[in-house]
Parts: C-alpha cells; sequence; structure tokens
C-alpha cells in the first residue's frame, strides 16, 4: 500500500481474505501497521472491483476479453502513431503502479520503446523541490539525503507530518514510535502552521504562515554565517550566499513568517549547542510557490553545519538494487538539465524528462496529446485544474487506465484493463531509496487473481507486441518476471525470497559522497536559478489553503473507510466569515469552489485553510490551477493557494 513497506502476516480462510496482522518477526517494522494496510482484505473483495477488461462501445463500458481489447488499442495507438507521430501518444506512471516493481519496469520499457516524450506521474504534483536542489546543489538528483535519527541532537521537520503520512520521500514504520524516541534525548522542532499530530509529540512547534519558511531558514544561514561558519567540506558560491540571505535579520525574517523573534532566537540557540543538525520536509516545502527556495536554504544549512554525511546530521542512501557507491555519479551542470516543456505551453519546463501534469488539458486541446495509457493514476482527483481535465479528457481518441477499483477516471477510459492487486502479485521494495534502512523486501502471491485480472506487465508487454516491440516475454512467470527486475542486487532473488527481506549496513561518513563532493569540486552553495527565485518570492496577504493527508487514506485510495473532506478553520476566521463547526462551507480560489465541513480548530493558525485532497464529492482540485506552476520544474502550486471562505 505505501513505500513504507510494512511487513505484514495475511490470515487467509480459503478463498477469502480474512485480516491482516503486522509481522513481528519482520526486522524494519516490527509488527507495526497502519489503517491502509489493515484495509488490503476490504480492497481485495470490494464489491465493486473490476475484474473483466472493458472497452467503450457505443457510449458505454462494456466487458470483453482481453485478446479484443488489447487488439483494439494496439490498432488505435498504431493508427495514432503513424499519423500523428509517439509524441501522441502520453503515459502517466500514477501511484497505483508505484508499488509494483514488475508492471513499473515494463511500463517503463514500454515508454522507451514508443519513446514519446509525454510522461507525465505524481513527480510534478507531489514535489520536484527535493530532486530539483539535489541537482543544483549536489550536482545529482540521484542524492537523497535524509536525517539520520539515531544519533540526532536536534531534528527539524519542515511541511511534513509523518505521524499521519509516514513520511514524504523518506518513509517509516511506526512514525510515532521514533519520535517519542527522538523527542526524549533530542529536540525536535516542527515548523508547520497547523499543530499537526506529529507537532504535537515534538519539543518545539513553529507555526508560520505558509510558504514563508524560506524566511526563517534564511535568518538561520545568515547569523550561522556571521558566526563563521566553518563547514570542514568544500564549498562553491560563498559569497553569493552571504548577500542573497543579508536582507533577512531577525526582525525581517519574523515580520515574513509572522512568528515571534524570540522563537527564532531559540531555534537559532538549538542549533549552535547541537552543531550538527538534521532536518527533512514534505509536501508543506514542496507544494509550496516557495519550495525550491526553502529546499535551498535547509541544504545550505544542513551544508554549513558540517551536518552532511555526518552521524547526526543527513546521511544519503545509496539504493539497495541500485548500489550508488559502485559509480562516478555523472555531474549536473549548474544551471540544471531541465528542457523545454510541451508545445502547448511554452511557459513550461520538462524536469526529469516529465512534462508538467499541468500541462495535460491544454495539450489534449491542443490536439498534441491523443491518446493517453494511464498506469493506475486517479487523473481527476490528483492532477489540478479538474474542470479543465474533465473537459479535456473526452476530446481523446484513447484514454486506456489500468486499475483495480472503478473510479470517476475508469468511467471516462475507452479501455479499462484490470490487473493484479496487491495481494495478487509477487513483488519486491520498488522505492529502495525511500526506506530509512538501505534494504530490499520479497513478497509472494498470496491470492489467485480474482476473475480474468492480469499482471500489469504482461498487459504492457502484450500491448508493446501489438505495436512491434518486444519489452518482455510474456511467457515468463511473474515469478521470473519479478527476480528479472529485483531489487536484491547486494544479494541473490534465491536468498532474498528465502528470508523475505535483507539490509546492507550503513556507512556514516559514506566514501562514496566524499568521492562525490570532491569531483563536484565542493557543494554549490548558491545556484543561480534560486538566487533568482528568491529575489522574486512575494506574498499575498489574505487567507490561503494548505494541503493535509488522512490517516485512513491514500490519495483518492480506501475512501470506504469514512474519512470526510473536513476543512481545518481557525476559529476567529471561521467567526469572520460566520462559519460554524460541523456546519457546510464553501471555499472559493479565483479558479473554483467546493462545499466541505468545517472543523474550527485552533491548531490551525489564523489565515490559513487546510483542506484534504482527492475527494470525489469536495474535490481541492476544483481550486487550484493549471497556470500557477513553478517556473524551474512545472511543479503545480498546491500549498498557499489566496481562498476566501464562506457559509453554504
Ligand atoms: N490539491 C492537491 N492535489 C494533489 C495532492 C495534494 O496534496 N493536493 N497530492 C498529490 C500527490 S502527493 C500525489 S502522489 C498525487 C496522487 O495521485 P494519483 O497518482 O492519481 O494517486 P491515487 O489518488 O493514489 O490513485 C491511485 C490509483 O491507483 C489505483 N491502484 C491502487 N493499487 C493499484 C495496483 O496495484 N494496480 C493498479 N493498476 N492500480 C492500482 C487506485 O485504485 C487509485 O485509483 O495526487 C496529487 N494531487
Ligand atoms: N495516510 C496517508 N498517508 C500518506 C498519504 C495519504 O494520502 N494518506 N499520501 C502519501 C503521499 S502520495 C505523500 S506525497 C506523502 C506526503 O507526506 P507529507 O509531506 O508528510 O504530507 P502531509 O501529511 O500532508 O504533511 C504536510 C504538512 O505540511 C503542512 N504545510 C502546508 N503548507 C505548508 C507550508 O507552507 N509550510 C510548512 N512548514 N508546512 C506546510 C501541512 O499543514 C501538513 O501538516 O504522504 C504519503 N502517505
Ligand atoms: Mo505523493
Amino acid at each position: 500500500m505505501c513505500p513504507s513497506v510494512c511487513g505484514i502476516l495475511v490470515e487467509i480462510d480459503d478463498e477469502r481474505v480474512v485480516a491482516v496482522h503486522g509481522d513481528r518477526d519482520n526486522p524494519f517494522s516490527g509488527g507495526y501497521t497502519c489503517p491502509k494496510g489493515r484495509a488490503l482484505p476490504l480492497i481485495h473483495h470490494h464489491p465493486d472491483r473490476l475484474e473483466r477488461p472493458m472497452m467503450h462501445d457505443g457510449g458505454q463500458l462494456t466487458e470483453t476479453s482481453w485478446e479484443a481489447c488489447l487488439d483494439d488499442l494496439g490498432a488505435r495507438l498504431r493508427d495514432i502513431i503513424a499519423e500523428h507521430g509517439p509524441a501522441a501518444v502520453a503515459v502517466n506512471f500514477g501511484t497505483g503502479i508505484g508499488m509494483d516493481a514488475a508492471g513499473y519496469r515494463v511500463a517503463e520499457a514500454l515508454h522507451r520503446a514508443i519513446g514519446t516524450p509525454a510522461k507525465f506521474s505524481p513527480l510534478t504534483i507531489d514535489g520536484t523541490a527535493k530532486v530539483l536542489v539535489a541537482e543544483l546543489m549536489g550536482g545529482s538528483a540521484a542524492l537523497t539525503g535524509r536525517p539520520d535519527y539515531e544519533n540526532a541532537e536536534l531534528v527539524i521537520l519542515i511541511g511534513s507530518n509523518p505521524v499521519v503520512s509516514h513520511g514524504h520521500t523518506v518513509c517509516m514504520p511506526n512514525p510515532r514510535g521514533l519520535f517519542r524516541d527522538v523527542a526524549a534525548r533530542a529536540q525536535l522542532w516542527v515548523v508547520d502552521p497547523r499543530r499537526t499530530e506529529t507537532a504535537r509529540l515534538a519539543t518545539r512547534h513553529l507555526a508560520p504562515r505558509p510558504g514563508t519558511d524560506y524566511a526563517v531558514l534564511a535568518f538561520l544561514v545568515r547569523e550561522i554565517l556571521r558566526d563563521g561558519a566553518d563547514p570542514s567540506v568544500a564549498v562553491q558560491d560563498l559569497d553569493v550566499l552571504v548577500s542573497a540571505v543579508e536582507p533577512f535579520t531577525r526582525e525581517h525574517a519574523a515580520t515574513l513568517a509572522d512568528v515571534a523573534p524570540d522563537a527564532l532566537d531559540d531555534l537559532l540557540a538549538a542549533i549552535r549547542t547541537a552543531g550538527h543538525i538534521a532536518i527533512d520536509t514534505g509536501t508543506g516545502v514542496t507544494m509550496s510557490a516557495s519550495g525550491n527556495v526553502t529546499q535551498w536554504l535547509s541544504w545550505a544549512l544542513l551544508i554549513l553545519t558540517g551536518s552532511m554525511n555526518t552521524p547526526g546530521g543527513e546521511w544519503f542512501h545509496p539504493g539497495y538494487g541500485y548500489q550508488l557507491e559502485m559509480f562516478e555519479l555523472p555531474i549536473a551542470p549548474p544551471e540544471g538539465k531541465s528542457r523545454p516543456g510541451p508545445p502547448s505551453r511554452p511557459d513550461t519546463r520538462a524536469f526529469m524528462r516529465e512534462w508538467p501534469c499541468a500541462a495535460l488539458p491544454d495539450e489534449i486541446e491542443a490536439g498534441n496529446i491523443r491518446a493517453l495509457l494511464n498506469l493506475g493514476g486517479s487523473l481527476l482527483t490528483g492532477f489540478p485544474a479538474t474542470d479543465a481535465l474533465r473537459a479535456a479528457l473526452p476530446k481523446l481518441d484513447v484514454l486506456a487506465t489500468t486499475e483495480i477499483l472503478p473510479t470517476e477516471t475508469t468511467a471516462l477510459s475507452t479501455h479499462v484493463l484490470p490487473t493484479k492487486g496487491q495481494l495478487e502479485r509477487p513483488d519486491v521494495t520498488l522505492w529502495d531509496f525511500m526506506s530509512t534502512r538501505i534494504s530490499a523486501q520479497h513478497t509472494p502471491a498470496v491470492m489467485a487473481p480474482v476473475g480474468d485480472r492480469r499482471s500489469m506487465w504482461w498487459v504492457l508487454a502484450e500491448l508493446g507486441a501489438r505495436l512491434g516491440h518486444d519489452v518482455a516475454d510474456t511467457a515468463m512467470t511473474d515469478e521470473r518476471m519479478v527476480a528479472k527486475f529485483n531489487a536484491g542486487g547486494r544479494t541473490s532473488y534465491d536468498d532474498l525470497v528465502a528470508t523475505g527481506w535483507a539490509q546492507a549496513d550503513r556507512e556514516l561518513p559514506a566514501a562514496w559522497i566524499q568521492r562525490h563532493v570532491e569531483r563536484l569540486g565542493g557543494w554549490r552553495l548558491a545556484p543561480r536559478v534560486l538566487v533568482d527565485q528568491l529575489n522574486g518570492l512575494n506574498h499575498t496577504a489574505g487567507p490561503v489553503l494548505i494541503p493535509r493527508r488522512q490517516l485512513r487514506r491514500v490519495n483518492a485510495q480506501l475512501q470506504y473507510l469514512g474519512e470526510q473532506p473536513e476543512v481545518l478553520v481557525n476559529p476567529d476566521d471561521a467567526a469572520a466569515a460566520g462559519i460554524a463547526d460541523e456546519q457546510k462551507l464553501v471555499v472559493r480560489t479565483e479558479h473554483g469552489e467546493i462545499t466541505g465541513i468545517a472543523k474550527l480548530d485552533s491548531a490551525v493558525r489564523s489565515g490559513v485553510v487546510s483542506v484534504p485532497h482527492a475527494h470525489v464529492g469536495a474535490n481541492v482540485n476544483l481550486l487550484t490551477s493549471k497556470d500557477d506552476l513553478d517556473p524551474a520544474t512545472g511543479m503545480t502550486r498546491y500549498s498557499g493557494v489566496p481562498v476566501s471562505l464562506h457559509p453554504a
């Protein structure tokens, strides 16, 4: 269900999945589970689950055979490619394919074989800032820094709520246990406009105005520089950084962020005392207009305090399968590697060879994209500007969706391809970089596939064959296919299957990072792109929207566990707008409006409205824009969008 990959035991009674229990013998999760994993029986036995391929026939989705469905889809794609070229076929790598290792690898192979630049994924709706900053400051997007929680004396968590989310790009089982431990022996500062479930476990909580975290960090960097920082590693462009942060005095930063100057003094004192510090950021940072700048200054603070690649600071994941320590990472130029964006959106960039999700409606309307392979994506809830997308999707000649459950998006699809769910396929850890350890796990399939479901990799390989591409041998078994792509580069696949998990030791400081930074010529402290963005930032005064995850959901998934689209509003703001607790309210932006349920909550700072995403009835993406994008990467702004509140 999620990249924390907690070890579970699935209790099965004949054909029924009875329950999911935490596996106490699992060395990573030790028996921990959360409501998402425990919902697997409900997902598997969902009354509406997709069991057979469907095709649009006379305006209606009708069940058909795999042969007929794939033949028709293949023929239509061939025609589109023949007439308009491969760029007319787009591929979306949604969250639903993100836990299917063999499916994901074959999707990558098919995407390469088709040769289309039109690739979409949650990258540009979840957060590009971390990758961009790694590339610009560290010369490689493959550098994924994360706190050394075991040894840290001071952890600063900015715009992430792991107690609910289990983390963003660093995914942990049992976050409550982890943060209780950290707070018991070290300082844990949580920076969030809402006093979150995680903030309640922290030693301190700081609630700046959304999108102003960078000002707090700029102040800290400025003061650490004035202390005469000696990072003990090579750096570049120190003087540029010095002048970039110079305006961020205590008073200026406190005013911008609307926090008490004393709180800034306390945080600065904590950093001076700890020496080395650890920082992690989440979607509260990456979804904001200042996300790149905030991420940059957080790295600058880490570098200047000598905390990179240091015990008690940050460590860099080498990957279990990738084994980055074996390679010389290619070094990106100081201006990064982004390219021109899609033709209908010259205002955007293609970042990491992906197009901005926000550009999809315009690309369809312009006739550039005529077919979309949507692999495990809930387009109408995840992508921004739902109205524009809803108008554009029916103009596609082909919308083929691989899914396990019906969604608003499958209802609009020309082809619906039911693939094996989590319990029906063998699998290995795909996103080992997200793990808190250098590890891999394997699971066998525990249930026979329901109905006529097939493996994602098989479906895509069959489709590839119909387009004249040999992307995988469809005669292979699932196990052999998974073995082929297994993340067990440090161990044999057979050993991984036998034990279920494998782990490598962590080296800290890691020699491969030291070598890399030497080849880089020192950390780049002040990339031009980021300095320019800092100088261009401005703020609106009124209330703004911020995003929030919910415990018993994964984005649009698990809605049947009953989480409501509760809109958290500060009681003073609610009173001013005439809104009462538990009553319906309207949240409006210049793009649209939604009706949700008001929850008056003094844990949310004034001027902030916290709205969960991916609810079909109260879809927050009716409020977001396809044009409000980060110019460097095409990331949609999901946090800090100006709103007004009204009684319903
Ligand atoms: N306004 C706003 N918008 C947001 C966000 C926000 O905070 N605010 N969050 C953004 C983020 S961080 C993300 S990652 C995106 C997520 O958006 P999406 O990538 O669309 O992800 P989900 O909503 O999780 O939908 C995943 C789909 O995959 C299906 N699925 C699950 N398991 C499988 C499987 O094994 N096989 C197949 N074939 N399908 C499967 C599920 O039924 C579901 O329909 O949304 C983004 N959109
Ligand atoms: N239960 C559950 N778990 C999930 C998901 C889910 O839907 N449900 N989704 C998964 C996905 S796809 C992702 S990407 C991760 C995301 O994981 P996280 O990034 O941890 O996501 P959130 O829990 O929404 O925490 C983001 C926090 O940022 C705060 N915030 C908003 N704007 C700002 C700002 O400008 N500055 C600061 N400092 N804070 C701000 C919000 O108040 C919120 O508490 O979670 C994953 N895990
Ligand atoms: Mo995400």
